[in-house]
């Protein structure tokens, strides 16, 4: 791409920028699992992240305003307006799992939300729950309380990203659960644009930034199985892997079995087959 300066990096997506206003937003096919990206890739894994993302963009567009503006023909990169972004991934949690159940366990509280005693690992929270975290020095995401956010933000932003937040994950989640899926918590990440508005950028709403449960094996009590990921997470416990880097290959059933999971939570949230998008990525937009 010789027009395109790269500016930055996630664990399995690029960002370049394309001119002043707009960015180009390319997702590989690198799956992380246990922090750790691994050196097999998962084929077509960021077709399908990209598209999940621009069907719900679409979707939300008049719930809250967001980054997008094409999705180009390879059908894994967008082009996005280019924000400024505010220093707080917006977390919303609707079960109890991950750092929000380990930090329930250990202080009764996840993030200055006080919940009821007795809940149980993976259960469902009786209301969701905003939970933001910032990027620490580490690289690593950590939780931050309400009056920290606000203080990085302002209180009046805080007040208004929260409400966003419960707003989109409320609309996924309800929409995910009628097609079999739970939604049990997600990461959004806003920005303001040229007029100080609040948009919504990132990916929003993939497997990547939540966890997808499926819903016909829900059983709170433990941890629950991925969605897409748990073909992975099954072999590299076999594997006796430490889970330092660099993490194992992956054998090709496994390789197979994820790239259909993935393509699986495509098909059910959009109701689109994943060739019609691959032959013209353009249909989740309408
Ligand atoms: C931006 N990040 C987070 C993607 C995620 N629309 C935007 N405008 C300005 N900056 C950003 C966006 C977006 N989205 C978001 N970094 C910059 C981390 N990146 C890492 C690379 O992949």
């Amino acid at each position: 791409m010789p027009d395109a300066v790269h500016v930055g990096s996630g664990k399995v997506r690029e960002l370049y920028a394309l001119d002043a206003e707009r960015l180009l937003l390319v997702a590989s096919d690198r799956i992380s699992t246990f922090d750790v990206v691994l050196p097999t890739a998962i084929p077509d894994k960021g077709r399908v992240l990209t598209g999940l993302a621009a069907f719900w963009f679409a979707r939300t567009r008049a719930l809250c305003p967001n980054h997008l503006l094409a999705v180009r023909p390879d059908g894994r990169s967008t082009e996005c307006r280019r924000l400024a972004m505010l220093p707080i991934e917006c977390v919303v949690r609707g079960y109890l799992a991950g750092t929000g159940w380990k930090d329930y366990r250990a202080h009764g509280e996840v993030c200055g939300h006080r919940l009821p005693a007795g809940l149980r690992e993976s259960d469902r929270l009786p209301e969701p729950i905003f939970t933001p975290a910032t990027k620490a020095p580490s690289g690593h995401d950590e939780n931050i309380t309400r009056a920290q956010a606000a203080a990085l933000v302002g209180a009046e932003r805080f007040g208004a990203v929260e409400r966003l937040s419960f707003t989109l994950y409320r609309f996924a989640a309800d929409y995910a659960r009628e097609r079999g899926i739970i939604i049990a918590d997600t990461k959004f990440e806003f920005g303001l644009d040229g007029d100080g508005r609040l948009v919504l950028g990132d990916e929003a709403l993939t497997p990547d930034s939540s966890r997808f449960w499926p819903a016909d094996q829900y059983a709170p009590g433990g941890p629950q199985p991925s969605f897409d990921k748990q073909f992975v997470r099954d072999f590299c416990e076999l594997t006796g892997w430490d889970k330092t880097a660099p993490g194992p290959e992956l054998p090709s059933t496994v390789v197979a079995g994820t790239r259909a999971r993935y393509v699986e939570a495509f098909e059910r949230l959009t109701g689109i087959p994943f060739a019609t998008y691959l032959a013209d990525p353009n249909v989740v937009l309408s």
